[in-house]
């Protein structure tokens, strides 16, 4: 009988699906709640994740969706328990376990991520729950002196722990290395940077003897800063990442699913579709794990109004649809006019 894990990271790899980050923690999706004038409540939250999860057509884009732990225990409008509704449409249910950054200390305002200390305990707990895979983010900022070598180094070996532990617990860890957009750094600095960090992440996850075959790699794209003058096109995007990638990931990992970090809905799908046209060998299923480039359509249209849920919905729908294409490198511009009926 294939294990927890074979089965888990089989289903979040299928061909032309991705994974929603619908794990905001509190004080994320109040600034997204507040953003669309809508208060953050226990069931403002409750009410938009469940117009994200019962969209018609999720589980065609869809393998999984990360939850917060709040949500896990929160129910659907007919009564279920959202992981087991996401059971029912063929979805997997996953969960953020870290719990937030604080400083590196003897850095320039560099921080780690916290969260190691019970969470094999935690992870007992969330299966139960339904959750079979996890989310950890560590974060990098691009500046003159940063990231410190510290820095990459402690976030690698937190990343790698975390891993460990959910493996050992029949959890596939999604190790997600977020290197900022934020700056006015090229292209050619992203690639520099972000090698030194996927290079500190593979050599930790195989110090520390996590399964390479069973875990989701979740980075950020090579991408120019927010503020670069010289902004890179989407082409260079592509290249850059996939030489990245190249270098630095091994072909034992299945599975790449990329944030969107900031970058437009439109841009997110661009790269990741470019890259899927650029090269039909590569080693790994390249596909996306997007909260805000998911996200940013359905949360305005909605607006804490539920007259506009299948509104919201058509928009969700559209733009998982169109990651999916990217996916598997079948995405042009023309099809963002689409209009998709809820
Ligand atoms: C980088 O953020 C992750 C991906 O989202 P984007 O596609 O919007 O970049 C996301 O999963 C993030 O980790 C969660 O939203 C949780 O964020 P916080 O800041 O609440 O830990």
């Amino acid at each position: 009988m294939m294990s927890h894990l074979a089965a888990t990271i089989q289903q979040l790899a299928t061909k032309g699906k991705g994974i929603l980050a619908a794990d905001e923690s509190a004080g994320t999706i109040g600034k997204r709640l507040a953003a669309v004038s809508v208060e953050s409540t226990e069931e403002s939250r409750r009410a938009y994740r469940n117009l994200l999860i019962t969209t018609p057509h999720l589980n065609e884009y869809i393998a999984g969706v990360i939850l917060y732990e709040e949500t896990l225990s929160q129910q659907t409008l007919d009564g279920m328990l959202f992981p087991e509704k996401l059971k029912n449409l063929g979805i997997l249910a996953g969960i953020k376990v870290d719990k937030g950054l604080i400083p590196l200390e003897n850095t320039n305002q560099e921080q780690v991520t916290q969260g190691l200390d019970g969470l094999a305990e935690r992870l007992i707990a969330y299966r139960k729950l339904g959750a079979s895979f996890a989310k950890w983010r560590a974060v990098y900022a691009i500046s003159e002196g940063t990231p410190s070598s510290l820095s990459i180094k402690t976030n690698a070996e937190i990343l790698a722990r975390y891993a460990a532990i959910c493996q050992n617990n029949d959890i596939v860890p999604i190790v997600e290395p977020e290197v900022l957009i934020d700056g006015d750094y090229t292209l050619e600095r992203s690639a520099e940077v972000s090698e030194k960090v996927l290079q500190a992440v593979f050599k930790a996850l195989f110090k520390h003897k996590v399964k390479l075959e069973y875990i989701v790699l979740k980075p950020s794209m090579i991408i120019s800063g927010k503020q670069c003058k010289t902004p890179a096109s989407v082409a260079e995007v592509a290249k850059a990442t996939l030489t990245i990638l190249r270098r630095t990931v091994p072909a034992a990992v299945p599975t790449i699913n990329f944030l969107s970090g900031g970058q437009t809905p439109e841009q997110a799908t661009a790269h990741l579709n470019a890259m899927n046209t650029l090269s039909p060998a590569l080693p790994w299923n390249l596909s996306y794990s997007y909260a805000r480039a998911l996200q940013e359509y359905p949360m305005k249209i909605w607006h804490g109004d539920s007259n506009n849920i299948s509104q919201a919905q058509a928009a969700f729908a559209l733009r998982a649809k169109l990651n999916s294409l990217a996916s598997v490198g079948k995405y042009n511009e023309s099809m963002e006019k689409e209009k998709m009926q809820a």
